[in-house]
């Protein structure tokens, strides 16, 4: 090995990860972040005494005398500083890569522009029930290299377009991109350079499990083995909404009133966790009674309150159209009265129109809030548009709006960073106010 030192590329979660987990290896390592005081940074100083660190900029001396960059998902890698260091034949990576030169068992990935956190969480339970002892997270909760560990006999990993960009020899056993739709298009030059990036999760899988309703998830590599899932009469896993059915292979699976989670676009989320149980040979018994039993995650469609014949629901993990879409649809199709929906944020670069029909069709009124909020009145065109300057002025005026049987959702079709913290901030401060309006 040359000598030489890796140099770590932003110090949040990841990053911190990675410095933990190189310095148990012992490998020398250096850490820089651009921002002049990222959050944490006391705390790391502490942790590693020896530890050198540069922050407020890129240190060129240290991208060109580094062995290799481990680069942050959150940091692009076509960034000058780090595509100049790829140009001149430089390593660059980031966790999973590290993650999966290490991982000795076997690995499920999991991504899509939406339900990787639902799929994720509910395989990972589903494989808990059957005493795999599984190591779950990635983009999702705990970073990946802190899930290794001797006892795993299964990973579980959600993994995120920029994750996947670093990522070289993953080579999961099962891999699925469960949708694809517009996000993150601030990031990338294209949509077909978003989805490239994605497709990256099939290279080198044993087996790829992809949504026959979205060809853009349909693996373009040679892959041993397909499973595919959705409402295609051709799909293996299938729903049948006329008969209110999910089928493996024409044969009944489970029934949708079965489920305490509702909505079309999660039976196609309990498929992809079927098919991919399946395909690792997991007890079907106890993974059909997990998938039974799952209520789905908080701040995604959950119903926070109701009073006066209006349901209140938090939406807030929406942070892209197709989410949007999703909840729009489900719940509109759903209930009797109109959707009073709360949207807005920072859009991304999304293109709003395809929410445009959906709301003529479901919504009363659109509450619109944020950076983006006139391009969001601007994509939803005929809807009925009203700008709030907060999310208290948003949950006074829909429950001013509405009517008995209406249901108010937050569902923003756009990140939160304007406004809050995260997308939990959001939804916490919507599901307050909401409550103390019902409360009266
Ligand atoms: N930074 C720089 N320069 C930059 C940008 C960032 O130095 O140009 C620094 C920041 O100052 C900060 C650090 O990088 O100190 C943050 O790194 P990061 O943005 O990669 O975030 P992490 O804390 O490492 O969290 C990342 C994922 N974040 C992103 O992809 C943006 C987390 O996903 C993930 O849970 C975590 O790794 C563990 O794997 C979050 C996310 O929002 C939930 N993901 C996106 C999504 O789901 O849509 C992709
Ligand atoms: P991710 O981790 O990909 O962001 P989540 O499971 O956290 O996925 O869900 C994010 C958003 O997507 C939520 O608003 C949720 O209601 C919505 N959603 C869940 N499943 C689907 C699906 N199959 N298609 C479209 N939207 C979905």
């Amino acid at each position: 090995m040359k000598d030489g030192f890796d140099l770590v590329i932003g110090l949040g979660l990841s990053g911190r990860s990675v410095i933990r987990y190189l310095t148990d290896q012992e490998m020398p390592v250096r850490a820089l972040d651009t921002r002049d005081a990222p959050a944490g940074l006391d705390q790391l100083r502490a942790d590693f005494p020896n530890l050198k660190i540069h922050t407020g900029g890129f240190k060129k001396g240290w991208l060109e005398k580094a062995r290799r960059l481990i680069v942050s998902p959150g940091v692009a890698i076509s960034t000058p500083a780090i595509a100049e260091q790829v140009v001149a034949g430089k390593e660059v990576i980031g966790d999973i890569e590290l993650f999966a030169r290490a991982a000795s068992e076997p690995v499920v990935a999991i991504t899509g522009s939406n339900a990787k956190s639902t799929v994720t969480t509910l395989l990972g339970q589903v494989a808990e029930a059957c005493s795999m002892s599984p190591g779950i997270g990635g983009n999702l909760g705990v970073p990946a290299l802190e899930l290794l560990d001797d006892r795993a006999r299964l990973y579980v990993l959600e993994l995120s377009s920029f994750q996947l960009e670093t990522t070289y020899s993953l080579s999961a056993d099962v891999a699925t991109i469960l949708n694809v739709s517009q996000d993150h298009l601030d990031r990338y030059a294209s949509f077909a350079d978003y989805v490239a990036a994605k497709q990256r999760i099939y290279d080198g899988c044993q087996v790829a499990v992809w949504n026959r309703d979205d060809l853009a998830t349909r693996p373009s590599v040679a892959v041993p083995r397909q499973i595919s899932f959705g409402t295609h009469p051709e799909s293996d896993y299938r729903l049948d909404g006329d008969n209110g059915l999910l089928l493996c292979r024409g044969e009944p699976l489970l029934r949708l009133d079965e489920l305490a989670l509702t909505g079309r676009h999660n039976a196609m989320n309990i498929l992809a966790v079927m098919a991919m149980s399946d395909a690792l040979g997991l007890n079907r018994d106890k993974a059909l009674a997990t998938v039974k039993a799952f209520t789905g995650l908080p701040h995604r469609c959950q119903m926070v309150a109701e009073a006066g014949g209006v349901r209140w629901f938090n939406d807030s993990k929406a942070t892209n159209v197709g989410a949007t879409l999703a909840a729009l649809t489900g719940i509109g199709e759903s209930i009797d009265g109109k959707v009073i929906l709360v949207a807005g944020g920072q859009g991304k670069g999304q293109d709003f129109s395809p929410l445009a029909e959906p709301a003529r069709q479901y919504l009363r009124a659109a509450l619109l809030m944020g950076e983006d909020r006139q391009a969001l009145a601007e994509g939803m065109s005929a809807a009925p548009c009203e700008l709030v300057t907060d999310m208290a002025a948003a949950v006074a005026r829909a429950h001013a709006l509405a009517q008995p049987g209406d249901a108010v959702l937050l569902s923003p079709a756009c990140a939160s960073f304007d406004m809050y913290s995260g997308f939990a901030a959001r939804g916490d401060d919507f599901t307050t106010r909401a409550r103390e309006v019902c409360d009266g």
